[in-house]
């Protein structure tokens, strides 16, 4: 599966993944979804939100057991993050059909779609339209950097974007969603064990910073008349590592777009993007607000005007404590794993139908901790012992 998945959408020169909603690596994903549902025999169907749904057994009954994660990346993204997880779900499958297991209850592993909001800018549009946490309202507004919306790439791309919208029968149909995904982060390696169970996802968030200045020539301005955004950006990404740092928490402006963006000219915009993550709701209240703060105080003193808008909020997750604890029963019960239950930074689908299905999450070991990046990386040992433990659970689940 690895090798048939691992080319496509992979860019020559960074080796980083570029699997971005709509676009045409997005739907040569999707074909290869297609393709190992049907050559398992599973009856493959697309929501009206876009997320692909593998089925065995039938979607019209009830407490379906569901797995699965997402294929889209970040920009250069890594091979794991989101893949790991419909992989391992597609060979859980397999070696629960190894095993003769018989299942009480319907399965579907899924795709969905657009997790990393890497062109819309907004995280797990697929999902949080599916759970109602996005409107169909909300989600028709969204544009990506060439000024194309949602609806006109969901339409370039076959599928139509009258159809969104919340989904809450088939979410009353499913009984629990786990999601296995690489881990972000290195808790597995510093504990020595290949799977971890999930606890806690923290509260994260993304906001838009826009300086304006005024354009002028790089070269005959006098620096006393200058109004330059640029400035006011660098204090703000500094003030934001400063207070992140003073709160235990995470502070990254990773995304930045100037206009007119030439060398020789001071800019007129621009706007950087903040996504900040913390433990609990008020320590993250507290770094936003402090950065926001340094970003005023540096525009008045440049003479630059400011805007920050809020484009992705996700409050904390607290998986569903019954659903947790049978995971670590089930992954200790012959002992051959001890796995640790570890909260994460890093947002996922499981954490936004969280509030509406009983969800947990398998964590695989990930030896650097490196994520969105090409340089990510699981042993192939830890991904089969991920595999093993997602097929004890879900026999677990729905072959009692
Ligand atoms: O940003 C995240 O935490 C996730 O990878 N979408
Ligand atoms: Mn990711
Ligand atoms: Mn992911």
């Amino acid at each position: 599966m690895w090798r048939d998945l691992s080319p496509l959408g992979r860019h020559a020169d960074s080796g980083g993944y570029r699997r971005y909603a709509w676009t045409g690596a997005d739907a040569e994903c999707r074909a290869w979804f297609e393709d190992q549902a049907a050559a398992r025999g599973l009856a493959c169907e697309v929501d009206r939100n876009g997320n692909q749904w593998a089925w065995l057994g039938d979607p019209a009954a009830s407490d379906a057991v569901v797995t699965g994660s997402h294929l889209d990346s970040v920009p250069d993204g890594g091979a794991f993050d989101g893949p790991l997880g419909v992989v391992s779900s597609f060979a859980a499958l397999d070696e629960l059909r190894r095993r003769g297991a018989r299942f009480a209850k319907p399965l579907a592993i899924v795709n969905f779609g657009d997790e990393e909001g890497a062109r819309f800018g907004l995280a797990c549009v697929g999902s949080r339209l599916t759970a109602g946490r996005l409107t169909a309202e909300q989600a028709r507004r969204l544009t990506d950097g060439d000024g194309v919306t949602l609806p006109q790439a969901m339409e370039a791309a076959g599928f139509d974007p009258d159809a969104i919208g919340p989904d809450p029968e088939r979410l009353a149909r499913i009984g629990a969603f786990v999601e296995l995904h690489v881990e972000q982060g290195r808790a597995l390696d510093l504990t020595g064990d290949a799977v971890g169970v999930a606890s806690a996802i923290w509260p994260h968030g993304r906001w838009r910073f826009d300086f304006r200045g005024e354009a002028n020539h790089a070269g005959t301005t006098r620096l006393a008349d200058r109004r330059d955004p640029m400035l006011s950006y660098a204090e703000t990404v500094l003030a934001a590592r400063r207070e992140a740092r003073l709160a235990g928490a995470v502070a990254t402006f990773g995304k930045i777009a100037v206009e007119p963006n030439g060398v020789n000219a001071i800019p007129s915009l621009v706007r950087g993007w903040l996504d900040s993550r913390a433990a609990d709701q008020q320590t993250l209240d507290t770094v936003v607000s402090s950065v926001e703060k340094a970003a005023r105080d540096a525009a008045a003193e440049h003479g630059v005007d400011l805007d920050v808008v809020r484009e992705s909020f996700t409050p904390v997750v607290e998986f569903d404590h019954a659903l947790r604890d049978e995971l670590a029963r089930i992954l200790g019960r012959d002992a051959r794993l001890t796995a640790p239950v570890l909260g994460t930074g890093a947002g996922h689908d499981a954490g936004i139908l969280s509030e509406s299905v009983p969800t947990a999450m398998l964590f695989v070991r990930n030896p650097t901790g490196v994520s969105h990046s090409p340089a990510e990386f699981a042993a192939e040992d830890d991904c089969a012992a991920g595999v093993l433990a997602l097929a004890d659970v879900l026999e677990g689940l729905a072959c009692p």
